[in-house]
Formats: C-alpha cells, sequence, structure tokens
C-alpha cells in the first residue's frame, strides 16, 4: 500500500504514533509519505519506502494569519498524484482531517477516490473539539472521513457523546515495541545523576497545563520531608517548564531536580527511573506511561481518561482516585521503600506493555485500511 501520514511534526503524543505507525508500515513493505510543516521529531533518520513532503506556507503581506490548512490540502494533492497513495491517514482531527477532505474534493474532480482515515489522539476531542470557534469543523470532519479510529475507548466514548457525531469510530489502541522500550542496564548514567545511590523519579511530557508539571515538583517535595531521600528528572519541554522550575526553587528542591527538555532516545532515560510520575488532568491513552511500563517502571497515574484501560490498580501500576498530591506521595512511598512491590509492579508493568506490542497493532491498521479502501471504492 502507498500511505501518506499528516501528524503534528512537535513533541506530543500523536506525532510520536504517527511516525512509529509510519516507520512500522514501512518496515511492513509499504510506501509511506509523511506531509507536514517539519519533520517529526522521531523521524531523524529517513529510511527506504519512507519519505518526508514539507508543506511550505507562503507569507504574503494580505495574511495577518497564513492558511496553512490550505498549503496542506495542496500538498496533499500534490504527494497524492505524484506518489500515487493508496490511502491518507491523518492524525489529530484539526485541521488536518479539514485540510484532507479538502484535497479528497479537489482529487475527485480529476477521477481519483482517496480515502481518508483519521486517528482521535485526545485534546483534539477533549479541548480543541469542545471549543465552540472549532465545534461545526471538527464535527464535521469527523463525520466526513471515510474512516475514523481512536486510541482508547474512553475516548470513542467522549466523541460520541456529541449528538452530531454520528460516524462509526473504531478503537485502536497505541502500541510499543518492547524490543526497543525494555528495562536496560544504565548504572553507570544513573550513578552521574544519583551519586549517592539514592532513587529516582521520573516525569516525561510536553509540560501542557492538562500534564499538571508543577504537581510533580510537589509530590516530590512531599516526598522528601518523608525522609526519602530522591531525586527527580524532569523530560520534555512546554510552556509548564517554567513554572515548575520556579516551583522547585520556592519549594527549595531545585538543586535534587535535572529539567533535561526535549530527550530522545526516552527509553534509555526511562531505564534509569524508579518511579514514574503522571498527574494529567485528562489522559486519553497515556503513552508516556505505556513507555515506563515496558521499560519496567512503576508508574503512578491520574485514574482519568483512557488510564484504567491501562493500569489496573496495585496490579501494575497505581491509579490515584482521589487526585490528591497526598495520594502519590504515599504510592510512591510504597514502591521506594519495599522492593519486593516494585519489583512485581515492574515485572506486571511490562507484562501489560507486551499487550500492546507493536507487531499486533499494525496489523489492525493495515486492516482497517484495507477495509475503509473497499468501502471508499463500493458504489454509492
Ligand atoms: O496533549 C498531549 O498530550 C498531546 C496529545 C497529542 O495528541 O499529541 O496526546 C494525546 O495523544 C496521545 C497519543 O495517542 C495519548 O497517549 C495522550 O494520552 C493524549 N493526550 C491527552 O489526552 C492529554
Amino acid at each position: 500500500m502507498v500511505v501518506g501520514i499528516t501528524c503534528y511534526p512537535v513533541y506530543g503524543g500523536s506525532g510520536v504514533v504517527a511516525t512509529e505507525l509510519g516507520l512500522a508500515l514501512a518496515a511492513r513493505g509499504h510506501e509511506v509519505h509523511f506531509i507536514s510543516y517539519a519533520l517529526p521529531f522521531r523521524l531523524e533518520h529517513i529510511k527506504e519506502n519512507v519519505f518526508f513532503h514539507e508543506v511550505t506556507v507562503n507569507g504574503y503581506p494580505l495574511f495577518e494569519y497564513p492558511p496553512y490548512t490550505l498549503n496542506l490540502a495542496s500538498k496533499m494533492v500534490d504527494v497524492a498524484l505524484s506518489a500515487k497513495l493508496d490511502l491518507l491517514h491523518v492524525h489529530y482531527a484539526i485541521p488536518h482531517t479539514t485540510s484532507a477532505l479538502f484535497a479528497r474534493q479537489i482529487l475527485l474532480e480529476k477521477g481519483i477516490n482517496l480515502p481518508v482515515v483519521t486517528t482521535l489522539h485526545g485534546t483534539d476531542i477533549t479541548i480543541v473539539g469542545r471549543d465552540p470557534s472549532f465545534k461545526h469543523v471538527v464535527n464535521h470532519s469527523i463525520n466526513h472521513a471515510n474512516g475514523v479510529t481512536s486510541v482508547s475507548d474512553y475516548l470513542r466514548r467522549e466523541t460520541l457523546l456529541d449528538s452530531e457525531i454520528t460516524k462509526e469510530i473504531e478503537v485502536i489502541p497505541n502500541f510499543i515495541d518492547t524490543e526497543r522500550f525494555r528495562p536496560m542496564d544504565k548504572r553507570h548514567f544513573k550513578a552521574a545523576l544519583c551519586p549517592e545511590g539514592q532513587p529516582l523519579l521520573i516525569h516525561v511530557s510536553n509540560f501542557r497545563p492538562v500534564k499538571r508539571a508543577p504537581d510533580v515538583i510537589r509530590i516530590f517535595k512531599e516526598l522528601l520531608d518523608r525522609s526519602i531521600e530522591a531525586k527527580l528528572l524532569m523530560v520534555g519541554d512546554g510552556p509548564d517548564r517554567a513554572v515548575a522550575e520556579r516551583l522547585a526553587r520556592d519549594l527549595g528542591v531545585y538543586e535534587d531536580i535535572r529539567f533535561l527538555g526535549k530527550q530522545d532516545p526516552i527509553e534509555e532515560i526511562l531505564s534509569l527511573a524508579d518511579v514514574f510520575i503522571m498527574p494529567s488532568e485528562s489522559e486519553t491513552f497515556g503513552l508516556a506511561a505505556l513507555e515506563a511500563m515496558a521499560c519496567g517502571v512503576p508508574t503512578i497515574v491520574n485514574q482519568v481518561g483512557g488510564l484504567p484501560e491501562l493500569v489496573t490498580h496495585g496490579q501494575d501500576g497505581f491509579l490515584c482516585g482521589s487526585g490528591t498530591i497526598g495520594e502519590y506521595v504515599d504510592y510512591a512511598y510504597q514502591i521506594l521503600t519495599k522492593p519486593e512491590l516494585a519489583a512485581s509492579l515492574s515485572e506486571a508493568g511490562r507484562k501489560r506493555a507486551k499487550d500492546f506490542e507493536l507487531s499486533a497493532i499494525i496489523p489492525q491498521y493495515e486492516s482497517f485500511y484495507a477495509r475503509t479502501i473497499e468501502h471508499t471504492m463500493l458504489p454509492d
């Protein structure tokens, strides 16, 4: 199959999933064309049968807001024609689906019926999709795509809460390569961060307010107050990084924290950690938690959104029902003071991650593509 993929190329879950999906499809013999305004951040090495098409946004004095959506649609048409795409798979509802539908319409006039598949990831429904200034466009785009998938059952249900959305949505969960994301021995690096063998907590996110990164600092501070001599790694970057750094200084714990910024390969950093913390206000799947579990890091996450579909409380991680700082502190304290609990969570977390093995999930996309293509070609 020749597949076009459009995603946000920046640090974030939907871009990671789209990029890893494209690379996995290419490894299985498909030809993959990424179409975006920049090289997706996990796509540093272009491989055989993987192509990147940059969307350039033309400025013009009249355009206070250059119309990226139109440049993208135009590029989608170009790529569909030159690469003979069989299908266009866009990640994140807007503006990608909207551009794809426009491209599909242009192509129809040229006698080409290009199926459009949309994958809903999260904030495209839970935040942006609910914004009245986008709602009609989001709903129309979802209803008119040829196929729609969501990354969790929670997100499917949330999307269908809007009675205007009538499209059938298939759940295809996020996936992981458990060969790449696995526990690794990084003792030398860990010794540099924790010279006295202190345990290490980790948080990985794009530091958007929805991730509640400052709460991680508060949790860490309370843990230190309970005489746990730990260190904390804050990985990623975004609007709340400065807020979290300031809070760490105000609470007097800055010296025990390393803010690493955006990092790749994340699997090597995760392997250093003893506890992973995700206090997000909303999380449709929680790919970062899955990555931590695959690396054998005991996870403590908020009991929201799709996270209960991933984590079973007390078995392969902890779900915080109350959402209070104290609850995270209690679970982290237990993990750090009971080695047998830490070992069993680590093992069970890794086992759970294997349920999302890439080799099991990618065929679900292939089958969805084949069904969508078949359905699109049927006469009305
Ligand atoms: O806001 C973000 O966290 C980024 C966002 C995205 O779409 O880039 O992530 C969402 O998609 C990820 C991949 O499917 C999911 O693992 C995340 O749970 C989801 N984020 C939220 O729902 C907040």
